[in-house]
């Protein structure tokens, strides 16, 4: 067992009190607002989130329905607090193969817009890559072979090389557990491969099930700054959220690696950088207890802001010092 003392947030995190964003901010159906990707640009904050809709949680446990669909929503901020949402959905991705497409980040490089979704397909989940220059049209550039997602891309070419992390799920060979991250290259953001592992989730002490990167790499002095999401199972759990068993808990990490070759971890933090805390991110939602990063952005004043989900329902915002993070970031691992 994994000692529950281990399950803190970090002293260096400041947590902003309210959801920065939910589904009441929604101007269409909207019951979760989710996994949001966040950029800066031109002091304008942007955002992509998860819109699940089409159920509510009465619907949900009393009458066994189903959310309708995903879409993904847009936002403009001018403060990364208070959000404007766009008045429609600005993408939802279904057809006879593709169910959903979700839980978008955002990378910005060479003047164009990258992001990158988990895609459920009829042959499993895949990880798409797709560029867009308003962020209301969307061009295909890759889809991986199922099992993976989780993907993040580095916001430049290193060594030449467009690089990604991401988080395949080899369900055959070690029993649905153990998700590590891995990395791969591309000379054209299309072709993937020369693919590595980066960080097991068997070197992470507060994990016993899988872990995922989070937010696009923040580049730094100390080397590539990388918050990733690790989920610990306790079959004593039963319900929690709107589902009758969930029995996860999901921490955020922090790490990092090597500017030159970011397959290689030069510094762990071996506590959660923050794990859910209070009512409102361990009961309430529909997979309570489960905190989901998926948007970084450093500030001027070297402030990182993290965009993190609770509960599979709100998206919330903490923020620390850049050398704060960083100086977490002590262990091999
Ligand atoms: C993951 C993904 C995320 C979700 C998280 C917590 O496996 O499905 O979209 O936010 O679980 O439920």
């Amino acid at each position: 067992m994994i000692p529950e003392s281990l399950f803190r947030t970090s002293p260096v995190i400041t947590r902003y009190p309210e959801p920065v964003l939910t589904c009441k901010d929604v101007p269409y159906d909207s019951n979760l607002t989710f996994n949001a990707g966040v950029i800066k640009e031109n002091g304008r904050y942007i955002m992509l989130f998860r819109n699940d809709y089409g159920c509510t949680r009465e619907q949900f446990e009393q009458e066994g329905r189903n959310f309708a669909g995903t879409n993904i929503g847009l936002a403009f901020s001018d403060d990364g607090i208070h959000w404007q949402v766009e008045s429609q959905p600005v993408l939802e991705l279904r057809d006879e193969e593709i169910s959903r497409a979700y839980d978008p980040r955002i990378t910005r490089m060479d003047g164009q817009y990258y992001v990158c979704f988990a895609v459920d397909t009829r042959h499993g989940v895949r990880g798409g890559i797709f560029s867009t220059h308003d962020f209301h049209h969307f061009a295909p550039i890759s889809l991986s072979v199922p099992d993976n997602r989780n993907m993040v891309l580095f916001p430049e070419k290193i060594g030449g090389k467009y690089v990604r992390l991401e988080r395949p799920m080899p369900v055959y060979s070690t029993g649905g557990h153990f998700f590590d991250i891995w990395l791969s290259d591309s000379p054209d953001l299309a072709y993937w491969g020369n693919s590595r592992l980066v960080l097991s989730c068997r070197d992470v002490p507060f994990c016993n099930d899988k872990i995922g990167p989070g937010a696009p790499p923040l580049k730094t002095g100390a080397g590539w700054l990388v918050i990733f999401h690790s989920v610990d199972v306790d079959p004593a759990r039963g319900k929690n959220g709107w589902e009758d068993a969930w029995r996860k808990r999901y921490v955020i990490g922090v790490m990092l690696l090597d500017l030159e070759d970011p397959s290689r971890v030069i510094g762990l933090c071996k506590v959660p950088l923050m794990a859910p805390e209070g009512p409102e991110e361990q009961i309430e939602g529909f997979r309570s207890n489960a905190l989901f990063p998926c948007g970084m952005i450093l500030e001027d004043d070297q402030t990182v802001r993290i965009y993190y989900s609770a509960g599979d329902a709100v998206v919330r915002l903490a923020t620390a010092s850049l050398s704060d993070l960083i100086a977490l970031c002590t262990e091999k691992p």
